[in-house]
């Protein structure tokens, strides 16, 4: 099986703006590092490497600096420009028929990847993830805008003066979040009031993942041309996945997340991808950069038979 129906198009997105875990840049480089190319080709895709947009150091930069109502977020400019032109070389890839697999970088940068994947086709996303990543401005306990890409494409909370923030990019009935475990009390009152989908580790452990993941990728395709896939390493357990800046006890093991990704290949609906904050520097041995190369081989059809 797998074949070669995918031309991928690896772009880096080598931010760490969105979080206070420093090193999370480092990510798109541990995972080519990891053997991405190797692993997409044993997935029999086809791959054409873009590199890493380029992101200035935060050093350089005035995390303070805010437009009148965005709250506490930190790096809004910054992280504006980042994702603008990320959500600009998503589009063109989709539209010139390659499936995007972007590189984090925290998570902050989805807002780039969904917004430019939503304005080339009607999509939905699964969320895999330990987080809610749907605080506001206003809720956020950190100021850090990886804790907020999901709130930011829905719409949630309008951004004032932050206009890129303010084009919903999913609906909220073709959304679902897999491995929830770690939610601020003001994302558990906006995942209350939503139609999103959310399947904490609670609902894995009754059901098994399988069975969640079916669900999951039927809420995203539902009435759209596809789905993306933002792969969180924090989703997986920290004894597999240690290099994360903000890992939660008690996630999915290896077989588990192989086979949802085996079941999001067979399903056939992924449009693009994403794999964010690997964090080298807290990692062992590039592991979890490595676990991150072979989901993305799994999610691109890899079999063994
Ligand atoms: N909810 C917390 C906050 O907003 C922690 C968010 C951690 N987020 C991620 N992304 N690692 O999933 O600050
Ligand atoms: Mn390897
Ligand atoms: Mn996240
Ligand atoms: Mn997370």
């Amino acid at each position: 099986s797998g074949g070669n129906e995918h031309t991928v198009r690896v772009i880096g997105a080598p931010t760490d703006y969105g979080q206070d875990r420093r090193g999370v840049d480092m990510g798109p480089s541990a995972i080519r590092y990891g053997g991405l190319s190797d692993g997409l080709a044993e997935a029999g895709v086809t791959t054409a490497d873009s590199g890493d947009l380029l992101v200035p150091r935060a050093e350089e930069r005035d995390p303070d600096y805010r437009t009148p109502s965005a709250g506490k977020a930190r790096f809004l400019r910054e992280t504006e420009d980042v994702c603008s032109r990320l959500a600009d070389e998503v589009q063109e890839s989709l539209a010139t028929g390659h499936t995007p697999l972007v590189l984090g970088g925290d998570h902050s940068i989805a807002i780039g990847t969904v917004s430019g994947a939503a304005a080339e086709a009607d999509i939905g996303a699964v969320w895999f993830d330990a987080h809610g990543d749907l605080n506001t401005p206003t809720t956020t306990p950190s100021g850090n805008v990886h804790g907020m890409p999901l709130a930011a494409l829905l719409g949630i909370e309008e951004w004032e003066g932050v206009d890129w923030a303010n084009a919903p990019s999913l609906a909220p009935g073709n959304v679902a979040i897999v491995g929830l475990r770690s939610l601020d009390d003001a994302e558990r009152e906006i995942l209350q009031d939503s139609q999103i989908s959310a399947y904490t580790m609670s609902e894995i452990d009754d059901r098994g993942l399988a069975a969640v993941v079916e669900d999951a990728l039927a809420v995203a395709s539902d009435g759209t041309e596809g789905y993306h896939v933002s792969l969180d390493l924090d989703w997986l357990d920290p004894t597999i996945a240690p290099g994360v800046g903000t890992p939660v006890r008690g996630g999915v093991d290896y077989r588990e997340a192989h086979h949802a990704m085996e079941q999001v290949a067979d399903d056939g609906g992924m449009r693009s991808m994403e794999l964010v904050e690997v964090n080298p520097t807290l990692d062992e041995h590039n592991e979890t950069a490595e676990l991150a190369v072979e989901l993305a081989a799994s999610a691109f059809g890899k079999r063994i038979l």
